[in-house]
């Protein structure tokens, strides 16, 4: 453990997002070969983007601070005021992500029920507006996969594909919020380059389960990047010797790729250990990857009460959409997922 990290006595479940970067991260920030990025400058971010281009199978890639401003700047870039945005109810981009689409990209969003993040593709195709001069008109449609709030779910590429096809036919664009795209691959056997196929931008996240401290890249078509390129500099992300920060991201996709299976091993342990405690709401067949989230139900507790509790066992989680979430990632371990167990259940007999 190294001298700077702190809070090492808490199991933190919270998310994936608490990683530390390895020691091999800090070492290669230590000696990036960095320049001015905003004016095309910095080597080791330029490795990095053609690195993520290559891996996803697209022309380009462009480094962002974070995947909020990855998945802001896409839809900025892909629609125009007077449109709409197909997006799954539960999706991070609409819920999650201080409303961006309609403060930065001022569209309006259509957000569409599913099962477990797969929306019917039928009713994404009945959602499409016909053109009127009284309605918006459909320009994107955004996926998410792995689903953060649906549990970390693995949506289905039959599902993806058939929304690929109706976007085709209509002439829209879609988007993929693949911010955990290495999860879903590692769950599905899938290759990360047959999910970008279904976006024509992805968006990934570095500074999750692939632990380095800061950053998300997007993908997509050479002319779309110079444009993303630009909106990111509007919104204040044009960063300077940004190198230091894109060498973390190349070890992560280095490195950290492999073992994010022992992260999903890891929930799929926690969820089958609390699924039959009382007050849980789990059915542990659906923890697919990293995430676990249980509704609660406790004649004796709240929420924030089990949270509260959990705490006093140095067990941090957080409530989130449908309940209360726990993921794993490198910084828990072992120890961690039976700490937690025997924290639930001293807490709930
Ligand atoms: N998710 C974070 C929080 O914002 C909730 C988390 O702890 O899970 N897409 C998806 C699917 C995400 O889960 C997140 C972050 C983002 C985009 C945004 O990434 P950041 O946090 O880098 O802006």
């Amino acid at each position: 453990m190294l001298k700077s990290e702190y809070m090492t006595e808490y199991s933190d479940f919270r998310s994936d997002t608490v990683t530390r970067p390895t020691e091999k991260m800090r070492k290669a920030m230590a000696e990036a070969v960095v320049g001015d990025d905003v004016l095309g400058d910095d080597p080791t971010v330029q490795k990095l983007e053609a690195m993520a281009a290559e891996i996803m199978g697209k022309e380009a890639g462009l480094f962002v601070p974070s995947g909020t401003m990855g998945n802001a700047v896409c839809i900025k870039v892909w629609t125009k005021e007077l449109e709409e945005v197909i997006v799954e109810s539960r999706a991070h981009l609409y819920n999650m992500e201080s409303t961006h689409m309609t403060f930065i990209a001022r569209v309006t969003p259509r957000p569409l029920p599913s099962v477990r993040g797969a929306m019917d593709p039928d009713e994404v195709e009945r959602s499409i507006r016909k053109p009127s001069v009284h309605i918006p008109r459909t320009s994107l449609i955004c996926v998410e996969n792995t689903h953060n709030n649906w549990s970390g779910a693995v949506v289905p590429m039959e599902n993806l594909k058939a929304i690929r096809e109706i976007a085709d036919r209509h002439e829209l664009k879609v988007h993929f919020d693949g911010a955990r795209i290495f999860n879903a691959s590692h769950a599905s056997g899938i290759a990360v380059k047959e999910y970008a196929k279904i976006g024509n931008s992805l968006m990934f996240c570095l500074s999750k389960g692939l632990s380095a401290p800061v950053g998300s890249v997007l993908v997509g078509p050479k002319d779309f990047i110079e444009y993303a390129r630009r909106v990111r500099k509007a919104l204040g992300g044009g960063m300077r010797q940004v190198g230091i920060l894109a060498a973390a991201g190349i070890v992560a996709l280095t490195d950290m790729v492999d073992r994010l299976k022992e992260d999903h091993e890891r929930a799929k342990k926690l969820a089958l250990s609390i699924a039959e405690l009382p007050g849980i709401e789990l059915n542990p067949e659906w923890i697919q990857t990293n995430i676990i989230i249980f509704g609660f139900d406790h004649p004796k507790f709240s929420i924030p009460e089990l949270l509260a509790k959990l705490r006093e066992h140095k067990i941090l989680a957080l409530a989130t959409v449908g309940g209360i979430r726990f993921v794993t990632h490198k910084d828990v371990d072992d120890e961690d997922i039976d700490r937690a167990i025997e924290a639930f259940k001293k807490i709930l007999f």
